[in-house]
């Protein structure tokens, strides 16, 4: 009908369910059954992912705006006047003040946020704080191709922090800092944040604290397959793990099955045995060194890395 080949807001949410369907029912039929984890990130878990952020043991968002707040000066001046910042994921978007404080007449924000009802809260906000800057958000998945809307003349800055690039397998992530290269274009800065590998028991109580928040956003998943496409998981019947694989220098999140079960969409069962596992996320814990020689296969040049007082966290400036 008309909606549909006009391409409705409806049309939209219905082609993001049939991903997630798709998606789920491909990582579920694995040896090893494994889930996306772009898909935490409903407005439920959105919601736990900020509160893990301001947890005791959760320290990269912590690092991480130390390292903002000592060299926002310093990026201001490597991004010069009007500048335009592209986020990449930019969520509940408070780090990027940093910036916009720093950078001199900042012409644009463009946030690029797969989950779009709290990206426009967020820019929202921000628009009261700055209301000289265009607000341009992108409801997108950022790892996909996406067309920048008209810029201004000023620098682009590329802004991923949080260590999301962590999230990536390597070579997702040596793909997305080339994709990220080409959407923002020759002369461009990139301002991105990596988490750095540090003792086990620091990486593990930061991914399974005490409060249980990293849990609930773990399990909220299966919450939010259930819900969009009528899965029948039984959360209860799953318990959150998160252990630093040291061989491949990250930590893994998994739901761990507690008992044998089957998990039925539509026509679909999946099985499962006791203690078998969805692995549902990898964060990658990089050396400075690794992080720099994954940029330049990429084409990106390093102009400056900058970490916390206790090494634990890194961002660097890189430059095309
Ligand atoms: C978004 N990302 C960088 C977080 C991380 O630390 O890998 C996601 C997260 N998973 C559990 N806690 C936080």
């Amino acid at each position: 009908g008309a909606a549909s080949l006009s391409g409705t807001g409806s049309d939209r949410a219905d082609d993001a369910v049939a991903a997630l369907r798709a998606d789920v029912i491909c990582g579920l039929s694995r040896p090893q059954k494994a889930l996306p984890p772009k898909y935490f990130y409903d407005a439920a878990g959105s919601r736990l992912f900020d509160h893990i952020c301001r947890l005791p043991e959760y320290y990269p968002t912590r690092c991480e705006l130390e390292i903002l707040k000592a060299r926002a000066g310093e990026i201001g001046a490597l991004a010069g006047p009007e500048a335009s910042l592209v986020e990449f994921g930019s969520g509940s978007s408070i780090k990027v003040r940093l910036l916009l404080d720093a950078m001199a007449e900042p012409s644009a924000y463009v946030p690029i946020d797969i989950s779009g009802p709290h990206m426009r809260a967020a820019v929202a906000r921000l628009a009261d704080a700055y209301p000289a800057v265009a607000m341009v958000p992108v409801e997108a998945d950022f790892t996909q191709p996406v067309r920048l809307p008209p810029l201004g003349q000023g620098r682009r800055v590329g802004f991923f922090p949080g260590s999301t690039i962590g999230n990536f397998t390597p070579e997702a992530a040596t793909d997305f800092l080339a994709h990220v290269g080409e959407v923002l274009g020759a002369g461009a800065l990139f301002v991105i944040g990596f988490d750095l590998a540090k003792a086990r028991t620091v990486l593990e109580a930061a991914y399974d604290d005490r409060q249980g928040v990293t849990a609930a956003f773990n399990l909220n998943l299966l919450t939010r397959i259930n819900r969009e496409v009528g899965a029948d998981f039984e959360p209860a019947a799953f318990r959150h793990r998160a252990f630093f694989n040291a061989e491949e220098s990250r930590i893994e999140m998994h739901l761990e099955s507690v008992r044998e079960q089957a998990v039925r969409i539509d026509r679909h069962h999946f099985a499962f045995g006791m203690g078998e596992t969805i692995h549902t996320e990898n964060s990658y814990k990089f050396s400075a060194e690794a992080f720099l020689a994954m940029a330049r296969r990429a084409g990106w040049q390093k102009r400056r890395v900058w970490t916390d007082t206790r090494g634990w966290f890194a961002v660097a400036a890189l430059e095309r």
